[in-house]
């Protein structure tokens, strides 16, 4: 169980496909955790830890929980990271684009594939993994489209991993030369440190959240390749400084593709949208 947020480690992620009956995916031991390595908080923990524990006498150091956590932690990311690069494989081998959508609830992730997909779909065959705790809501929405998708609900969870996504895969009928979008669980924190075999990892964050989110939230913004602003038609409405997020993105990350859309009016998305088939296109 995660310390900071609940997110459980020995739960299973649900399956649904719109139209079919639920199956449930067992997650083995350890590959549905939440690693924190990373985090400059829990390392100083340990070195605080050796610090006041390091002399016994005898040479001996205690091994208490803050310092078995940190090596069960690395374990979990590793296992994932292996399972990543056979996804990765897999990708590689068909040729198939994978785009990792990650926000807050609420930015605007399936809103953003609702726009964009009607148009890749005219030049490439395109399916969806939909990540949440509980709903096919999303799923539906995009079956709507008339698109492959498969919804994965986390339940307690608050991030999808590479095993999920693995399980996931099989079910989906995935073309050669094909785009696929996983829209991940609205979190703007763990969902950052799974790497789930994706060719880039598109961080969207919302006018209504705060200029400040790349410095609250940097990991996020780190591990992004491109980061879409979304609702800038609301801009009028709110307190938000553009230019002053856009910095704050590029000084946690300065290799940030940079995008200021608003799905509901139309505004940028060409832009976007240019940028994302040239890629597909390079691909
Ligand atoms: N004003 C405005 N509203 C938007 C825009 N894009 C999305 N929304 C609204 O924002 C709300 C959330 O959009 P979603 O696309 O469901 O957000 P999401 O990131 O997929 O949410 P989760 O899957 O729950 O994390 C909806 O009510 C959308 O209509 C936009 O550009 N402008
Ligand atoms: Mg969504």
């Amino acid at each position: 169980m995660c310390d900071t947020c609940g997110c459980s480690s020995d739960g299973g992620a649900v399956l649904r496909k719109p139209g079919e009956s639920d199956y449930h995916v067992h997650v083995s031991e350890g590959a549905h955790g939440h690693p924190h390595t990373h985090s400059g908080e829990e390392l100083h923990a340990v070195d605080h830890h050796h610090e006041m524990h390091h002399d016994h006498g005898d040479g001996s150091h205690h091994h208490d929980g803050a310092v078995r956590k940190v090596v069960l932690e690395q374990d979990v990311l590793q296992k994932n990271n292996l399972l990543a690069e056979r996804n990765r494989g897999y990708f590689e081998a068909k040729n198939i684009f994978v785009l990792n959508f990650l926000s807050s609830p609420g930015s605007g992730k399936t809103s953003l594939l609702e726009k964009i997909i009607p148009l890749m779909q005219q030049r490439f065959p395109v399916a969806v993994i939909e990540g949440d705790q509980q709903t096919t809501n999303d799923a539906d929405r995009i079956h709507a489209l008339g698109v492959e998708v498969i919804q994965i609900n986390t339940g307690s969870g608050c991030h999808l991993d590479a095993l999920m996504v693995n399980r996931a895969i099989r079910e989906l009928d995935l073309q050669d030369n094909s785009l696929l979008c996983i829209e991940n669980v609205g979190n703007l924190v763990c969902p950052a440190l799974f790497d789930l075999g994706e060719a880039l990892k598109v961080v969207i964050i919302s006018v209504t959240e705060g200029d400040d989110k790349p410095l609250k939230y940097p990991t996020i913004f780190h591990e992004a390749d491109i980061c879409i602003l979304n609702k800038i038609d609301l801009l009028p409405y709110v307190e938000f400084d553009a230019a002053k997020c856009r910095e704050n993105a590029l000084r946690v990350n300065h290799h940030l593709e940079w995008f200021e859309v608003s799905v509901k009016s139309g505004e940028g998305l060409a832009e976007w949208q240019e940028w994302l088939e040239k890629r597909l296109v390079r691909h």
